[in-house]
Order: C-alpha cells, then sequence, then structure tokens
C-alpha cells in the first residue's frame, strides 16, 4: 500500500515536472519569437531606410541621399578589393588642396560619390576631402541637401592591403543661400557653397562611414541611434548585423600615433604615461596600444571595444591632422549618438562652427569616461 501511494506520487511530481518544464519551455519559445520580433537585426539596409521615413526620422529627399551613399560605398568596396588585381593602386601623380599626394583610389572614388551623388538629384551642395572648393550641383530638382565626405580616409594604407572607409555627413541646405546659377556669378555661387557647407556638426541630420575590410560595413545614424549594415555579396545589399551600437562606458585601449609624443603638450604626455599604469584606476592593468593608422578602422573598432582613439595637435601641427567637416564631426555625431564622447581636448566637436572648408582639429572620440579623463589632463 505504502509502496503503491509512493510509486503514485513519484508518477504525479514527474507529471507535474514535465508539464512545468513544457510550460518554460513554450514560454521560452514566445519570449524568443517576440525577441527576434522585436530585433532588426537581417533588415537590408534598404528597408530600414524606408522605416526611417515612415517613423518621419528622415524626408523623402534624405532617403535618396542615403541610398545613393550605400550605392557609392557597394561600388567602392568592390574597387579596394580589386584595386591590385587591376592595377589601381598607387599614386595619381596629383596632390590635393591640401598638398597631399592623392591615390589613384582616392580620385576614382571621390568621381564614384560625386557622381552618384549628383545623379540622386536631391543634393544641392557636395564637399569631398578632394575637391579645392564645395560644388554646388546643378540637376538637383528636388531636396537641397548638403553632403561632406571623405571618399578613401586612410588612403595611404591601401598599398598593403589595410582597411580603408569612406565618411559623410548630412546637413540640410540654408534655404535663403541656393545658389543661382543663370544670375549668379562663380564666385558668388561658391560663396554660397561654403556658406552651406560650414555648418557646426550639431546640425548634421545624419552621418555615417563605411569601412572596406575583411567584411564591408556600413554604420550610420539619422539620429536616432547607430546602426551597422554588413555587406552580402551574394545578394549584394547591406544588411543589419549591429542594433543601436552603444559605446562601453570606458575601456582600456587607446589608439594614437604615439610616434608623435615628443611634439606633444606636457599634459598630454603626463596623460599618455598615466595609461601605461592603469590610467584612471592608478596601479591596474596598462591599457593595450591599438593603432591601424586608418580613422574608419580605428573608430570602428573604438566603438564596439571602447576605449579611446585621439589625434592631438602638436608643436607642428597645432591642429592636428584630421578635418572637422568631413571626418571629426560625422565621427562626434556616431559616437554621441552611440553614448561615447567626440572632443577637440577642450569640448564637444560638434559645438564647433567651421571657418574653413579643409579646417583640421585635435580629435579624441571614444568611451564617454575615458574623453573625460583625457580633458581633465587637457585644462
Ligand atoms: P590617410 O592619411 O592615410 O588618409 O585622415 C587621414 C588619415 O589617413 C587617417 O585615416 C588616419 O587615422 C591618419 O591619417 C593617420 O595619420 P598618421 O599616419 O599621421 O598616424
Amino acid at each position: 500500500m505504502m509502496m503503491k501511494s509512493t510509486t503514485a506520487f513519484v508518477q504525479k511530481t514527474s507529471a507535474l515536472k514535465r508539464s512545468n518544464n513544457k510550460k518554460a519551455a513554450s514560454t521560452k519559445r514566445a519570449a524568443a519569437v517576440r525577441v527576434s520580433a522585436a530585433s532588426e537585426i537581417g533588415t537590408p539596409f534598404s528597408t530600414w531606410v524606408l522605416q526611417q521615413e515612415m517613423k518621419d526620422n528622415i524626408d523623402n529627399e534624405h532617403a535618396i541621399v542615403l541610398q545613393s551613399i550605400s550605392v557609392a560605398c557597394k561600388q567602392i568596396a568592390s574597387l579596394v578589393q580589386r584595386a591590385g588585381l587591376a592595377g589601381m593602386t598607387g599614386l595619381a601623380g596629383d596632390t590635393n588642396v591640401q598638398g597631399e599626394d592623392q591615390k589613384k583610389l582616392d580620385v576614382i572614388s571621390n568621381d564614384v560619390f560625386c557622381d552618384t551623388l549628383r545623379l540622386s538629384g536631391r543634393t544641392g551642395v557636395i564637399a569631398s576631402e578632394e575637391e579645392d572648393v564645395p560644388v554646388a550641383v546643378e540637376e538637383t530638382y528636388g531636396g537641397n541637401y548638403v553632403c561632406v565626405f571623405d571618399p578613401l580616409d586612410g588612403s595611404s594604407n591601401i598599398d598593403a592591403a589595410v582597411s580603408t572607409g569612406s565618411i559623410w555627413g548630412i546637413y540640410a541646405g540654408d534655404s535663403q543661400c541656393v545658389p543661382d546659377f543663370n544670375s549668379e556669378s562663380p564666385a558668388e555661387v561658391e560663396a554660397k557653397c561654403v556658406q552651406n557647407v560650414c555648418q557646426p556638426g550639431e546640425n548634421l541630420v545624419s552621418a555615417g562611414y563605411c569601412m572596406y575590410s575583411s567584411s564591408t560595413i556600413l554604420v550610420i545614424s539619422v539620429g536616432d541611434g547607430v546602426y551597422g549594415f554588413t555587406l552580402d555579396s551574394a545578394v549584394g545589399e547591406f544588411i543589419m548585423t549591429h542594433e543601436r551600437i552603444q559605446i562601453p562606458k570606458s575601456g582600456k585601449i587607446y589608439s594614437f600615433n604615439e610616434g608623435n609624443y615628443d611634439m606633444w603638450a606636457p599634459g598630454l604626455k603626463k596623460y599618455m604615461d598615466s595609461l601605461k599604469t592603469g590610467g584612471k584606476e592608478t596601479g591596474s592593468k596598462p591599457y593595450s596600444a591599438r593603432y591601424i593608422g586608418s580613422l574608419v578602422g580605428d573608430f570602428h573598432r573604438t566603438m564596439l571595444y571602447g576605449g579611446i582613439y585621439g589625434y592631438p595637435g602638436d608643436s607642428k601641427n597645432p591642429n592636428g591632422k584630421l578635418r572637422l567637416l568631413y571626418e571629426c564631426a560625422p565621427m562626434s555625431f556616431l559616437a554621441e549618438q552611440a553614448g561615447g564622447a567626440g572632443s577637440d581636448g577642450t569640448g564637444r566637436v560638434l559645438k564647433i562652427n567651421p571657418e574653413k572648408v579643409h579646417q583640421r582639429v585635435p580629435f579624441f572620440t571614444g568611451s564617454s569616461e575615458e574623453v573625460a579623463y583625457l580633458e581633465s589632463f587637457m585644462k
């Protein structure tokens, strides 16, 4: 009797356990379905852009500009991949307005970007690292967006097949400042273009970069978080692989060209020395150095792993090397959208009012606590 009731009890208990396990499994499944329904991972870039339009994050004209940029990036990715085979490595034989030697691929990538943006018919003015002055787009028949870009950043790495990237920022055009080709002289048109382009980063309506590396990754923000898309070359489309990227609040990686150490200001030297003894947490493990020398690659790693990227001013180049309009401002916009920071050492890069199109500024970006720690040495 005793045996019987024990067996019945055991049977009942295991039946209960089975049913509880089943319930738990089905709750888990439901949760998994809910998570995958909420997650946007796997969304094609073109669909995501349309969704941004439906959410009123961008208008139709802006959406067209973004689609054109993604096409330009796909074309440049393909050129970069075939550069060695197609004889596209090496110098073009010219220098840009900043006195830098232009690589063949700098010139080709610039043509790709300019042509794609012009053909979109939605940009009013375009300004490139490779052009002396910003150019008004005569073909515009809708929208008046201003696009600033560096078509192939880090191109000194190209002949060694090290990663490179395109960087861009988009501003709404100044409606008071639309060039009139029929009645204005070329000098007047140019002055209006410069005025359209010289806006503080705070005015950016979107910014992004595309990294040409072991995979091609397009990272973008339209002011509502940062998203990353990896090019699936089998289908020729960027597919979302990184959703709402957040830069870790702190991180023990620093990315500076330390070869310039002797030319740095005493405060910066002290900061750099402190990283080798643990930084903010004095006496802890030293920071690790990682420097590709290609802004997009160094920035991308900093965004995903945390830490700090810096290109400071020095006794030879007080404003450093990087350009405010098409390097530092777009990257700062992305950093802030991802919960990080972008600083010139004293304050937010996005606050700086550009005085010149190719203006350079010292630049520090990455984890908010790391950038604040650096700033504490720059006072
Ligand atoms: P590059 O000259 O190869 O185009 O902005 C230009 C840039 O590369 C950045 O991408 C890179 O971070 C930096 O210069 C590297 O400069 P240094 O060689 O002085 O470190």
